[in-house]
């Protein structure tokens, strides 16, 4: 029996008298703006008063109820999903317990505490900001830059404290879900289910722990259900608390991740039941799949590759942080969204970043339905931690909770230890304390692979990312696991420099760039419009950054002539920066088995290295992230006059398809045609031809006119296509390109019909006052290829008719942001 504590709470500092109405799961800072108490965070620099109010501690409570039926129960136990974080709660104005870390369940037993009819259930938090700021000062422990000095003393989200993305809003509260249980007989403690794959079946091990009250014979039953509704079954009865149930699947339908089959998922409810009168039970989703990381030695070091099934794939995706900073916010609506939008641009995987928190159940719901491979970091991050006893005690609670709640889902990867920490010692050798780099040693490498080992076996764990496999043994190293590249970026690096390394497994790239025009209105006044005024650079946290976009933008296009064509010129560079490293490592698939870019999304609005902002936006990357981890890619590598063409075939099927290029100038007359027929073998790369144009593109000046386009048929018609210049853009004698736009109606769709008399680069469709995802955006129109976006008509709020699209329509391309004389 449950008795459910979320809804309405009231809420005060503990310094003032007024009480605020509260919902719980909730946190302070969204009360608070709910109550109208605080300013928006978010909305210029407001979040300096962040941490004024984080500073104070905060009081929770609300009435419950309890009737004779829930007292009569043996055990009452309150569950705390989750409370943020230094919580001491009350019952009745009696201490019941306390908390201090952000990513445990906690459970209490309380039935001494409550009696029948009203009860009051008190939480207090105690700031977690003054918390580390007195911590460090006693002991000052290293972490980000970016973040409140002190952070690794507590286990609580580290960005929540700042990062080189992320406000500095240490927020605090009930975040997840708070209730009471009656147990009488007994209760399910642990299911662990495990996968035996056969040639035409799967077997099932169910393993039951129980706990059993009353010392009777109970029953337990297991039922399967598969995707189409079939039911298998299976019962026994129990007094004992270990308990093993086998069940064979016939025919089984296995997961995939997204590119490469389906995502059939299979419902294991397993009850404990006193003469038909059930106590508990838990209930899991699974995939029918086996998942490893391949490490073999090989000719060029050691491989590093998900293996799904026995097939090996190119993990292609981005790393995700917490979707919002004040965490009452984010919901599953939100998540799925960011989920569709990861499929919508061909990723298969993702990675859950340990900075930030282990995400809600929902978050794994969704990526096994959308088949997103989950790399999942434990939530440690450049950081280096007082590793006491204490410490590890609190950490093992925390990883146990969080390995039960996640292991059973099909798209769970791999676990690993942290993000950084291991390369940190190595590159940057922290501060030296021998103390803190056995402490590492003791977690990363043996606490948390043992824990993973006992309670999910099955799945695979790293030490950190990068790594190489632990051991402070080069952690970057090009040849061996994954690696961290920011040599293009933080290193100021040209982007040619990605096709240096043929890693094996790039787990962190990334660029910044400015979000969306709209996205920036919401956080500024007009005046605040400059990329160096106040309000902007408080939204951009990586210090140099702003530099490092206008150098790259020096590098590549011409001086942007307003505010707006610098925003639109600073997605294109990112863009094209990650197409460059993405390209190069889909080419040498087989070496490299990974792109994950750096990051997925924001948690408020800000410059960063996102391909999609806080208010869901595309930017110009995540566009491009859907053509250049398409399933069939076809990617040119150039190398002065000589171009080679890649087809890269990310499928499980044989693809067979022609390549049809032609170089043009920009009078646009075709200087050189040519056709290439292939046909590519499942799961591989290839070299399709090179090309030498030499003879046509002697001088510079023949360069600067001069470009390719290049486009990959297969029976589906154009699976893979783009243009290629033979200098920076900035050099290209781009001529008006004149696009026209043909707007028409086709029963639910409206159809733009775009056309150009010159090479358009970067082609941006934008309808005022609404917020579209196109099925293509930022793509190039070349003469003489029509180009039709198709638009649902439902999904506008705004534009009600064709002429009102007409309208709203703004269009520009990189011709556009610079003065024309
Ligand atoms: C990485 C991440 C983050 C950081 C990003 C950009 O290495 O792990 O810590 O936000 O770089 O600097």
């Amino acid at each position: 029996m449950i008795l459910n504590l979320n809804g309405i709470w009231k809420m005060k500092c503990t310094d003032e008298n007024n009480w605020y109405k509260a919902n719980v799961p909730g946190t302070v800072f969204n009360d608070l703006l709910n109550n109208g108490v605080i300013d928006d965070p978010f909305y210029r620099d407001n979040e300096i008063k962040a941490l004024e109010i984080a500073a104070k501690d905060y009081e929770y409570k609300r009435e419950f109820y309890i009737d004779k039926e829930l007292l009569n129960h043996k055990r009452l136990v309150l569950c705390c999903k989750g409370l943020d974080t230094l919580a001491e709660i009350r019952i009745n104005d009696k201490p019941v317990g306390r908390t201090k870390n952000m990513h445990r369940t906690y459970e209490f037993d309380i039935k001494e505490y409550v009696h029948e009819g009203e009860n009051t259930i008190h939480i207090i938090f105690e700031s977690s900001l003054e918390y580390v700021r007195k911590k460090n000062e006693e002991n000052p422990l290293w972490g980000a830059e970016d973040a409140v000095k002190g952070f690794p003393h507590i286990r609580k989200g580290h960005c929540t404290f700042g990062w080189d993305w992320g406000p500095q809003i240490p927020d605090l509260g009930i975040w997840r879900d708070i209730f009471i249980r009656g147990y009488s007989f007994g209760k399910l403690d642990d299911v662990y289910i495990t996968q035996k794959h056969e040639e035409g079946k799967v077997g099932l091990l169910i393993k039951a722990d129980i706990e059993n009250f009353c010392g009777e014979l109970l029953d337990l039953e297991v039922t399967v259900t598969s995707p189409d509704g079939e039911v298998i079954a299976s019962k026994t009865k129990t007094k004992d608390n270990k308990n093993h149930i086998y069940l064979d699947i016939e025919n089984p339908k296995l997961w995939w991740p997204n590119g490469y089959g389906e995502q059939p998922l299979y419902t294991v409810e397993v009850k404990l039941k006193n003469k038909d009168v059930e106590l508990d039970s838990k209930k899991f989703r699974i995939g029918l799949r086996t998942i490893k990381i391949n490490r073999q030695r090989d000719e060029w070091g050691e491989s590093f590759e998900f293996v799904v099934n026995g097939k090996d794939i190119f993990a292609m995706g981005a790393n995700y942080i917490p979707e919002d900073s004040i965490l009452a916010r984010c919901s599953r609506e939100r998540t799925e969204y960011l989920i569709k939008s990861c499929v919508e641009a061909n990723f298969n995987t993702i990675r859950v970043w340990g900075g930030g928190i282990y995400p809600e159940d929902y978050f794994f719901d969704l990526c096994d339905e959308y088949g997103l491979i989950v790399w999942q970091d434990f939530m440690f991050a450049c950081a280096i931690y007082e590793v006491t006893d204490e410490f590890i005690e609190n950490v093992e609670e925390e990883a146990i909770d969080n390995i039960k709640r996640i292991r059973h889902h099909a798209c769970l990867g791999l676990w690993c230890g942290n993000n950084e920490i291991e390369s940190g010692w190595f590159y940057w050798d922290f501060e030296r304390k021998a103390r803190h780099k056995t402490g590492y040693i003791k977690l990363f490498e043996i606490v948390l692979p043992e824990l993973v080992k006992k309670y999910d076996p099955n799945n695979f764990y790293w030490p950190s990312s990068p790594s190489s496999g632990g051991g402070f043994e080069n952690p970057d190293d090009e040849n061996t696991g994954d690696v961290h590249y920011w040599d293009v970026w933080h290193g100021l690096k040209p982007f040619t420099y990605y096709r240096n390394f043929k890693f094996r497994f790039v787990s962190e790239f990334g660029f910044q760039s400015f979000p969306s025009e709209k996205t920036i209105e919401s956080f500024t006044l007009p005046e605040d419009r400059n990329i160096f005024s106040y309000v902007m650079e408080r939204h951009q946290k990586n210090g140099a950054a702003n530099g490092k976009i206008l150098y790259y933008l020096s590098e590549t296009f011409k001086y942007p002539k307003d505010f707006s064509s610098l925003i639109y010129v600073s997605q294109l560079l990112q863009a094209e920066a990650i197409k460059y490293g993405v390209e190069h490592w889909r080419r040498n698939r087989g070496r490299c088995m990974g792109a994950i870019y750096w990051q997925l999304n924001d948690c408020w609005p800000v410059a960063s290295w996102s391909s999609i902002d806080y208010y869901g936006r595309w930017k110009a990357l995540h566009y491009f992230a859907r053509k250049f981890f398409a399933p069939v890619l076809l990617s040119v590598n150039d190398e002065g006059t000589q171009v080679e063409f890649h087809v890269t075939n990310e499928t499980m099927e044989n693809v067979k398809g022609s390549v049809v290029w032609k170089l043009r100038n920009v009078k646009e007359e075709i200087l050189k045609e040519g056709k290439v027929s292939f046909e590519i073998a499942p799961l591989m790369a290839k070299k399709l031809k090179t090309l030498d144009f030499k003879d046509v593109l002697s001088s510079y000046n023949d360069k600067m006119e001069t470009y390719l386009e290049y486009r990959l048929y297969t029976e589906k018609g154009i699976e893979s296509e783009g243009t290629l210049l033979f200098v920076k853009p900035k050099h290209f004698l781009l001529k008006d390109p004149e696009i026209k736009a043909e707007i028409t109606e086709k029963e639910d769709r409206y159809l733009i019909s775009l056309t150009s008399k010159a090479l358009a680069k970067y082609v941006e469709l934008n309808i005022e006052g609404e917020d579209i995802i196109f099925m293509d955006n930022y793509f190039d129109l070349v003469p003489g290829n029509e180009k039709v976006i198709e638009v649902e008509k439902d999904i506008f709020t705004s534009v009600k008719d064709i002429e009102s699209l007409k309208d709203n329509l703004k269009i520009r391309s990189l011709f556009d942001t610079v003065e024309q004389m």
